[in-house]
């Protein structure tokens, strides 16, 4: 069963002017879309056609760099389109005291993301993630991700990330990576992440 790129909950437009349309179209149809055909080519006939997303990068040492590359970029921007949204929405009791608790409040969480997305070398992604029932904050390389078994500084289950390539910016932003860090929460899907705490539990 070969992979699918998603459809996108809203339309390219949902989430200007944070981050525009165009921009969206060519990450989703273009970037995303390549991902998702060169995955497929990497591990057509090889056991991993038979696995989901998450056993592939669970298990990401067995295969070679594409997958690697490709099954990354599949997983992690079909995260990524779902964690966003301009529905106004706020993270859950449950989410908002975890938030406290682990990480000293919403304008620490804030502060600690973007550090880590600003100061991510190159491409790559900031993560929120659950680690033995606590959130913390890390980032990741290309197209690593915490699920990956090679990855051996920022592990869990990601419940928020933030792109970071040129590609996922570069069109409205520039070189200002700050300002779409800075953007990116205003454009929350808030309700999908406390789902997603949720089931990281
Ligand atoms: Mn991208």
């Amino acid at each position: 069963m070969a992979f699918e790129l998603p459809k996108l909950p809203y339309e390219y437009t949902a989430l200007e002017p944070h981050i525009d349309a165009r921009t969206m179209e060519i990450h989703h149809s273009k970037h995303h879309n390549a991902y998702v055909t060169n995955l497929n080519a990497a591990i057509a006939g090889t056991d991993a056609a038979h696995l989901s997303i998450e056993d592939i990068c669970k298990n990401i040492s067995k295969y070679p760099m594409a997958v690697r590359n490709n099954g990354g970029g599949h997983f992690n921007h079909s995260l990524f389109w779902t964690i966003l949204g301009n529905n106004g929405s706020s993270p859950s009791a449950k989410l908002q005291a975890a938030i406290e608790a682990d990480l000293g409040g919403m304008d620490k969480l804030k502060e600690d993301f973007n550090k880590a997305a600003t100061t991510r070398f190159g491409s790559g992604w900031a993560w929120l993630c659950v680690e033995g029932g606590k959130l913390k904050i890390c980032s990741t390389p290309n197209q690593d991700n915490p699920l990956m078994d090679i990855v051996t500084d920022c592990n869990g289950t990601p419940i928020l990330g933030l792109d970071v390539w040129e590609h996922a910016y570069y069109l409205h932003y520039q070189n200002r990576r700050p300002d779409y860090c800075s953007a990116f929460w205003s454009i929350i899907n808030w309700d999908e992440v406390s789902r997603r705490y949720e089931a990281a539990l």
